[in-house]
């Protein structure tokens, strides 16, 4: 048996019932295939794989709280330092019902070859919980970080491991968790990152994942004889990254015309208004249904159709496995010519394939998303410096930093004689730094 093989095998079976980090290993090592194949007597007798696929350390943790009827709740938080070979750990936190150890270790995991891609010092974590902070007031949300971080805290710091947002972590959280990481440690440093600009965070921060994914988007269309000039465009998702990834479309003249949530999505044929988005999302934390109600143009339907809109690029922002293989098909039957993921894998793998088999651009979440840990990054420079750039400044380094990242996989997949295969390009690109890293340091 290969050894590919063999490490995708001990990896199912150690660590059952965790599908999605399953799912993640096996796209990451199918694709390292080649380079593995290359090196196979050498990578066994390190256990390379073996120490890829396992996290350096994981926690696990009780966060109590009180909630504002005075009743105690329950949350479990979690934090997975997966590889720190090229930096400290880096990665968001994740809210959300659905979390569990399995989602945080394939984010993880995820993380190790995005932040790689980036091509600054950052390792690869992840952590979250399965608290919902829809629905909560600002105070039960404030007693649940406070609780988070209370524990957090003794894991994490400005040079071992920096966290920052993810679905339902955004400015309002990262602000309760850094007071009490602050209050307890008795210390002010760029432990997290996407902090609010009065007190170390960096602009463009915010915008930055949807920017990035643009940027890189962009890149790979003019590199493809195609430009983003009059596209229509299906975004998923309303959240961070939906919001200026569709804000950063239209600057680029194309025409985002659907976005969605967990409960329904909303068509609008004049395109997205992203001051109203911004208005329903980030002001009022309020559902889509208020967005169709203040827009003449737009319709809004129950449950998933996003990728039932006739598009020439789809960008799934919302969360992984939103795109199926179902959903590929109709889109290539559409015409969508260029797949750009802002989610972190929201393509299953059956989808990836069939969207590549029909020659559909497709660009794989750890390049095309990577922009907002890059800014993170970029984030703690500045704490580090202790200085803030401009908006212009950070936003010009993100914009060479996609375009990069860009030709980095495009280089390896053409060095691998599978040009055009950004996936098997992102992967094998991200691998190499961080295997050169591991094998000069030694077993650790
Ligand atoms: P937000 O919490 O801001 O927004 C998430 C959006 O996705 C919301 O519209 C939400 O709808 C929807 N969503 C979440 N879970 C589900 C689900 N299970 N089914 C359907 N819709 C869902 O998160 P972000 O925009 O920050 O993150 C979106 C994706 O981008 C995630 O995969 C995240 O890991 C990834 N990402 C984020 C980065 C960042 O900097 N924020 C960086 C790189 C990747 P609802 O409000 O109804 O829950
Ligand atoms: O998935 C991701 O890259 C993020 N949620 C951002 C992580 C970060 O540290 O900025």
């Amino acid at each position: 048996m290969s050894y590919v093989d063999e490490v995708i095998d001990l990896v199912v079976s150690k660590n059952p019932a965790e599908p999605e980090f399953h799912q993640a290993v096996k796209e990451v090592l199918e694709s390292l295939r080649p380079v593995v194949e290359a090196n196979e007597e050498k990578f066994r007798k390190e256990a390379l794989l073996e120490r890829l696929t396992n996290p350096e350390r994981q926690f696990k943790f009780r966060v109590p709280w009180v909630d504002d009827k005075g009743q105690v709740q329950v949350n479990t938080g979690y934090r997975v330092q997966f590889n720190s070979a090229i930096g400290p750990y880096k990665g968001g936190l994740r809210l959300h019902p659905s979390v569990n150890l399995g989602i945080i270790k394939f984010l993880g995991f995820e993380q190790i070859f995005k932040n790689s891609l980036t091509g600054l010092p950052i390792g690869g974590g992840k952590g979250g919980s399965d608290f919902d902070p829809k629905g909560k007031s600002d105070r039960e949300v404030m007693a649940f970080c406070q609780s988070f971080m209370t524990e957090l805290c003794k894991y994490i710091g400005a040079d071992t491991d920096v966290p920052a947002g993810d679905i339902g972590t955004g400015a309002r959280e990262i602000g309760y968790m850094f007071g009490q990481y602050k209050r307890i440690r008795g210390v002010y440093e760029g432990v997290l990152t996407g902090k609010g600009l009065s007190y170390g965070g960096s602009l463009a921060r915010t915008e930055a994942t949807g920017y990035g994914l643009l940027y890189l988007t962009e890149e790979m269309l003019k590199c493809n004889g195609h430009d983003m000039k009059d596209k229509i465009v299906a975004v998923s998702g309303s959240g961070n990254v939906a919001i200026y990834a569709t804000q950063k479309a239209h600057q680029l003249g194309a025409k985002v015309v659907t976005v969605s949530d967990s409960t329904g999505w909303v068509y609008d044929p004049e395109g997205i208004d992203v001051d109203l988005l911004k208005e329903v999302k980030e002001v009022n934390r309020a559902r889509l249904t208020e967005y169709a109600a203040k827009r003449p143009s737009a319709q809004y339907h129950e449950g998933r159709g996003v990728w039932t809109v006739k598009c020439d690029i789809a960008l799934p922002c919302a969360t992984q496995n939103e795109l199926d293989l179902e959903d590929a098909k109709q889109l290539v039957a559409n015409g969508c010519f260029a797949v750009a993921e802002g989610a972190n894998m929201p393509t299953t793998l059956e989808a990836t394939q069939y969207l590549q088999e029909n020659k559909v651009l497709f660009a794989p979440g750890k390049a095309a998303n990577a922009g907002g840990v890059a800014t993170s990054a970029l984030e703690m420079s500045q704490n580090s410096e202790r200085l803030s750039w401009t908006f212009e400044e950070v936003d010009g380094k993100l914009h060479d930093i996609m375009v990069n990242i860009f030709h980095n996989l495009d280089d390896a997949a053409k060095r691998y004689g599978v040009e055009g295969d950004y996936v098997v390009g992102a992967n094998i690109a991200g691998f190499e730094k961080v295997v050169d890293a591991m094998l000069a340091q030694g077993v650790c």
